[in-house]
């Protein structure tokens, strides 16, 4: 009966109130833009008074909606905050400037904002009021729910979450090229609750020919879709491919990746003309994606999931590029005639592999998925 579901948490402790906070947060993964996903929850005398999240990049942060909700309750209270309050003026004032007209006497706080803008100067600017501040509650929980913000802030580039989904010996499709389906209903959903909290998904053009995807998030109830991204040398897309339509709600964006010398301009202006967005990087026959990426990053997309096919993964791994690998495994066997789900050159020893650390292995359906970082060092 905690906030959280979870029986060991404490009630009435600084994790019970950052659990909600955090809770709150959660809920609006792939809503924020650039922004990070914050809770907030303000306490005074053993009763939550007021409570409230970021809910959009230019809106109210977290702590400005759960200040409103406490109105004069706020005075001598204690706020739980999932990030450190800012201390600049960006799109809105300083929410530790706000925290201290409040009248606030106390701040927990999970993480230090790693935006160079606030880093450290919110607390203290709390602490220089004599407001007393917590940090590090629920600190691990915290980073891993705003992994994308942290990496796009710190490097100024998107996160990159890899997803494949092969069968148990690592195919994408049979020898014959047939892949409909590797999974079953429950790992698609999930797989559309990931396109919902990523800014954009991104395909290689091979996979945009040989399936024709919409690639638009479709779950039971309405969820958000990323801007399609296509990694397109030569400009060989399919002019009535389903990803230069508009989407039904027809506010979907379409970005492709080409090269400088991709040899088509006839081609390039056509699909302008349908209001995509070409981005020339990479000379000669190859897309730079590091390039590539740096300015997707520059036009505000924090996020990319990369849904193939296995050349893209391929480039991506052998690149050191990708952040997250989501891996939907299905009890299936198809032989070595089969495509390869990752088709990169591999290490000559197996000391070299790439490896996973922080696995989950979660069911879904009859599939599993494997969750890991790849550690790049
Ligand atoms: C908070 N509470 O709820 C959020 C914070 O463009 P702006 O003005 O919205 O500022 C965005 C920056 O503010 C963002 O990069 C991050 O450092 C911080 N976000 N801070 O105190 C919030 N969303
Ligand atoms: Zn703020």
């Amino acid at each position: 009966w905690t906030a959280s579901g979870d029986v060991n948490l404490q009630p009435m402790s600084d994790e019970f109130y950052m659990a909600l906070a955090l809770d709150m947060a959660r809920h609006t993964q792939g809503q924020t833009g650039v922004n990070p996903v914050v809770g907030s929850v303000v306490v005074r005398e053993g009763a939550v008074v007021g409570m409230g999240a970021h809910l959009k990049r230019g809106e109210g942060h977290a702590e400005v909606h759960a200040l409103h909700m406490a109105g004069e309750r706020a005075a001598g209270s204690t706020v739980y905050v999932t990030l450190e309050p800012c201390s600049h003026y960006g799109a809105t004032p300083p929410c530790s400037k706000r925290l201290i007209e409040a009248g606030v006497s106390r701040v927990v706080v999970a993480f230090e904002d790693p935006n160079p803008q606030v880093s450290g100067r919110g607390i203290a600017m709390l602490r220089e009021a004599g407001i007393t501040v917590e940090t590090g509650v629920m600190e691990a929980e915290a980073r891993q729910l705003n992994r994308k913000f942290i990496k796009f802030i710190t490097t100024g580039l998107p996160f990159i979450t890899l997803k494949a989904a092969s069968t148990l010996d690592g195919k994408i499709a049979t020898r014959t090229g047939d892949s409909k389906w590797v999974t079953g209903d429950a790992a698609r959903q999930i797989v559309h609750t990931m396109r919902h909290q990523h800014a954009a998904i991104l395909v290689g053009v091979n996979t945009v020919i040989a399936d024709n995807p919409s690639l638009t998030t479709r779950l039971p109830v309405p969820g958000l879709s990323p801007i399609r991204i296509i990694v397109d040398s030569k400009l060989r897309i399919p002019e009535e491919a389903k990803v230069l339509q508009a989407g039904e709600e027809g506010d979907q964006d379409t970005i492709i990746l080409t090269t400088v010398d991709h040899g088509n301009p006839a081609k390039q202006q056509l699909l302008e003309a349908k209001g995509i967005r070409i981005i020339p990087c990479g000379e000669g026959e190859r897309v730079d994606l590091q390039a590539g990426l740096k300015q997707l990053a520059v036009s505000g997309i924090p996020s990319i999931l990369v849904e193939g096919g296995g050349a893209i993964s391929g480039s991506f791994l052998a690149e050191k590029m990708i952040d997250e690998v989501q891996l939907f495994l299905a009890p299936k066997l198809i032989g070595s005639g089969g495509k390869d789900s990752f088709g990169f050159i591999g290490p000559d020893m197996m000391n070299d592999a790439i490896t996973l650390s922080n696995l989950q292995v979660t069911p879904a359906g009859n599939d599993l998925l494997i969750t890991g970082t790849p550690s790049w060092e």
